[in-house]
């Protein structure tokens, strides 16, 4: 083993709490769902059943209806706020005994079960294993096309920024300009533990908890929140990651002869793609967009998210191509080259900062989706560089939340932002390493 791959797999060691992995120690004490999912990646080549534990711990927390929650709190923890009683999800009809949240992220499940399927060696056991997971992960994309897309129209909305696990990106912005909140007490812990301007203001946090206000009054009944929340968006990054998903369980469920289902997610896949390109696709600016169902309007602004179809086989060569000038001496590239890849918002913006959070700082995990969907498309000399990128960064500072864009800034640095030893950061590397 290499020392990176070392250090790397001592971090999830360290992580793990008996049946699941923290995201990283204080910072995010609980079981998170999208994150799950790339550290199960990362199980996947260090211990086999440790990646099924993963799995099944973040089921504990499905839902009657397949709703699968953001944060399952198996455990009792005091450094994170808000915790399960701001949540108190126990007021659905629909939620289970373990403690969640009331509130989704992006649906990575199906598509980390082929992950995990490929790095396998005993394929016959792992298929096993998926076929009891199998109706599990179904249910959860039978929820978010019954559920979350209430014009029928192949695309789900998401009601809450922490839905899109692009917590704060200056898209959001133009939402919280819609509508007025009360004061709420807060009690953060985040801004003790780390450099309290790396993370998203108080003010912001002031609508978060407004929105989970809102939905607790309507019990987290989704027809209440479609028809009320001020938050209700078609986010490219979330619905190319159910997208992603869809076709992988296709897959699976063709090895397991679920003939049924897989007819099923078929017929969501065709239409949402579909729509994926004539909705979401902006021409002007070559990148996937977001849109605002609540106020009808386009929202046009590039961020990592806007590549994220790349992974899921969305655009067409000639659209793959456009994206991809983005770069090439675009702005995520800059003319010179002279920013590591990916930004997490548009460089070019006058919102962007570099190091704030989901407003510009890079995400290992997007780089690990970006790579993905550059070599889908043969864009490999791309891709070589997100790769690289990547791993100099890991090298250079270990396993951050996330890290400085600019190779300028880069050079008087010797840390990256955010909580360190990360789980996703550590996961995706022994993936990009082996
Ligand atoms: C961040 O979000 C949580 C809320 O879910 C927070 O700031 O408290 C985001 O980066 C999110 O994408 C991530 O899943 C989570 C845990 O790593 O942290």
């Amino acid at each position: 083993m290499t020392s990176l791959l070392e250090d790397a797999s001592q971090v999830l060691h360290n992580n793990w709490k008996d049946s699941f992995t923290i995201p990283c120690e204080g910072l995010y004490p609980f079981q998170w769902n999208w994150d799950s999912g790339f550290i199960a990646i990362g199980w996947a080549h260090l211990d086999m059943e440790r990646a099924k534990r993963e799995v099944l711990s973040l089921l504990k927390g499905q839902w009657k209806n397949g709703f699968i929650p953001h944060i399952v709190f198996h455990n009792e923890a005091e450094t994170y706020y808000p915790g399960p009683e701001v949540h108190a999800a126990y007021l659905s009809d629909q939620s289970p005994k373990t403690k969640t949240s009331g509130i989704t992220q992006p649906p990575v499940l199906g598509f980390v079960l082929e992950e995990i399927y490929n790095i396998a060696k005993d394929k016959e056991d792992i298929l096993h294993f998926i076929d009891e997971v199998f109706d599990a992960v179904y249910l959860n994309h039978h929820y978010f096309y019954t559920h979350r897309d209430p014009a029928n129209e192949g695309l789900v909305y998401i009601c809450h920024n922490w839905e899109a696990g692009t917590d704060n990106t200056p898209v959001w912005d133009f939402i919280w300009e819609t509508f007025e909140v009360p004061n709420y007490e807060l009690d953060r812990k985040d801004t003790k533990l780390i450099d309290a301007s790396h993370r998203p203001t108080n003010k912001e946090y002031q609508y978060y908890i407004h929105l989970i206000e809102l939905f607790k009054q309507w019990k987290y009944d989704d027809v209440l929140i479609a028809g009320g929340s001020p938050f209700l968006i078609q986010d490219p990054l979330f619905n190319s990651m159910l997208i992603a998903s869809n076709e992988s369980i296709i897959r699976l469920g063709k090895l397991l002869n679920r003939t049924e289902k897989v007819g099923q997610l078929s017929r969501w896949q065709t239409r949402a793609k579909e729509r994926m390109n004539t909705k979401l696709f902006d021409d002007q600016l070559n990148a996937y967009v977001y849109y605002d169902l609540r106020n009808e309007r386009k929202l046009s602004h590039v961020s990592s998210s806007s590549f994220a179809p790349l992974m899921a086989g969305i655009p067409t060569k000639e659209q793959a191509d456009r994206i991809v000038r983005h770069f090439q001496g675009g702005r995520f590239s800059g003319a010179k080259h002279e920013n590591f890849l990916c930004a997490s918002f548009d460089p070019g913006s006058e919102f962007f900062n570099s190091k704030k959070y989901w407003r510009g700082p890079i995400w290992i995990n997007l780089n690990w989706i970006i790579y993905r969907g550059l070599r889908r498309y043969g864009y490999d000399e791309i891709a070589d560089i997100i790769r690289k990128d990547t791993l100099y960064l890991m090298e250079k500072y270990g396993f951050y939340e996330y890290f400085e864009p600019s190779k300028e800034v880069n050079k008087s640095l010797d840390k990256g932002y955010g909580g360190n030893n990360f789980s996703w950061s550590a996961a995706l590397t022994i993936d990009l390493l082996t």
